[in-house]
C-alpha cells in the first residue's frame, strides 16, 4: 500500500482543516500505529495472536492455569518492544496535542511509545506492558528490564506478579474509561489511528463521539466497522498519513 497515491488528496485536505479549526480533539489508536515501530499487530498478519489465541494467553484463566507460559509470551513481547522506537504517526500526535487546548489521547496499546514520543495527557485504558502488580498485596512496579526469573515475585510479600495489562474478561479501570467516555463526548473531533475496532468497550469511544457530533476522522490501511461512518476514512499508514493530516 503505498498510501498517499490513492488517497483522495481532496479528503485529505478537509481533513486537515476540520483538526486545524478544532479546539478540542480526542484520539483512539490501536497497534497500528506502532506497527511502521517494528511491533507486530493483534490480527494482521504476523500479528501476535497468530501463533496463539488470545484467549489462550491474555485472560485470567490462562494465567491462573500456566503463569509462566503466560509470563513467557510477555517476556517476549517486552523483549521485542524494549528497542523500538516512536515513529512519524506518533510524533504526529504528540506535536498535534502542544497545539490543541483540549487534546486526550487514547490508546489500547500497552506498548509506552505515545509517552516515549511525548505525548502527555495519555489514557492508557488495556494498562502497560512496562507495569506489574502483585496478585496478593497489590504492589505495583515498572521497569524495562527483563525478569530474572518467571514467573516474577513480589520483592515485598514474594506473592505472584502479574502484568499490569487488561486481559480479556476483566474490567477495564473505570475511572480512566470515565474520562475516555467524557473526552468522547466533549470533542470536536474524534481521530481513530490503527485499529480494528473489534475491542469493547474501547471502540466504544470512537461511536460515543460520533454521537455527539465530532467529526470522525479514521486513518488505516484496511477498512473497520467504523470506516462506513466516519466522515473521513483515509486510507494509508499513519506514519505517512498523520504528518500530512497535522501539517499547517
Ligand atoms: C471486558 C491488553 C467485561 C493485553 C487487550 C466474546 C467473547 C469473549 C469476550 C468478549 C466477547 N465479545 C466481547 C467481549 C469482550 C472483550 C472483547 O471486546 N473481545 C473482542 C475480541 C470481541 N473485551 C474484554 O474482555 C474487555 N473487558 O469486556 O470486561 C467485564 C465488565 C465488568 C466486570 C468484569 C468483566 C477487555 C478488553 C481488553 C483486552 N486486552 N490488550 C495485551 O495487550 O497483552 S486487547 C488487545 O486488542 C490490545 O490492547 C489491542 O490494542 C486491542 C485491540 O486491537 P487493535 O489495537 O485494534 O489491534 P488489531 O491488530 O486488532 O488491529 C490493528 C489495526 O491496525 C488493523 O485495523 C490494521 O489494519 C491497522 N494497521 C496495521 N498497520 C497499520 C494500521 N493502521 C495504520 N497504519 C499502519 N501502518
Ligand atoms: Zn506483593
Amino acid at each position: 500500500m503505498n498510501g498517499i497515491n490513492q488517497l483522495n488528496h481532496e479528503s485529505l485536505a478537509r481533513a486537515r482543516s476540520e483538526i486545524f479549526q478544532a479546539d478540542g480533539i480526542a484520539v483512539l489508536t490501536g497497534a497500528g500505529i506502532s506497527a511502521e515501530s517494528g511491533v507486530p499487530t493483534f490480527r494482521g498478519p504476523g500479528g501476535l495472536w497468530n501463533n496463539y489465541r488470545a484467549e489462550e494467553l491474555a485472560t485470567p484463566e490462562a494465567f491462573r492455569r500456566d503463569p509462566r507460559l503466560v509470563w513467557e509470551w510477555y517476556q517476549w513481547r517486552r523483549n521485542l518492544m524494549a528497542e523500538k522506537k516512536p515513529n512519524p504517526g506518533h510524533l504526529a500526535l504528540a506535536e498535534l496535542e502542544e497545539r490543541t487546548p483540549d487534546f486526550t489521547l487514547i490508546t489500547q496499546n500497552v506498548d509506552g511509545l505515545h509517552a516515549l514520543a511525548g505525548s502527555r495527557n495519555i489514557l492508557e485504558l488495556h494498562g502497560s506492558i512496562w507495569r506489574t502488580r502483585c496478585v496478593s498485596c497489590g504492589g505495583k512496579a515498572a521497569g524495562r528490564e527483563p525478569w530474572p526469573e518467571l514467573p516474577p515475585r513480589c520483592p515485598t510479600c514474594r506473592g505472584l506478579v502479574r502484568p499490569d495489562v487488561v486481559w480479556f474478561g476483566e474490567a477495564l479501570n473505570e475511572a480512566l474509561l470515565g474520562r475516555a467516555f467524557a473526552a468522547a463526548s466533549a470533542c470536536r473531533v474524534m481521530l481513530v489511528v490503527g485499529t480494528s475496532a473489534l475491542v469493547q468497550p474501547a471502540a466504544t469511544v470512537a461511536w460515543l463521539a460520533q454521537k455527539a457530533g465530532a467529526v470522525l476522522i479514521e486513518v488505516n490501511v484496511e477498512p473497520t466497522p467504523l470506516s462506513a461512518r466516519a466522515q473521513f476514512s483515509l486510507m494509508g499508514p499513519s506514519g505517512r498519513i498523520l504528518p500530512l493530516l497535522i501539517e499547517k
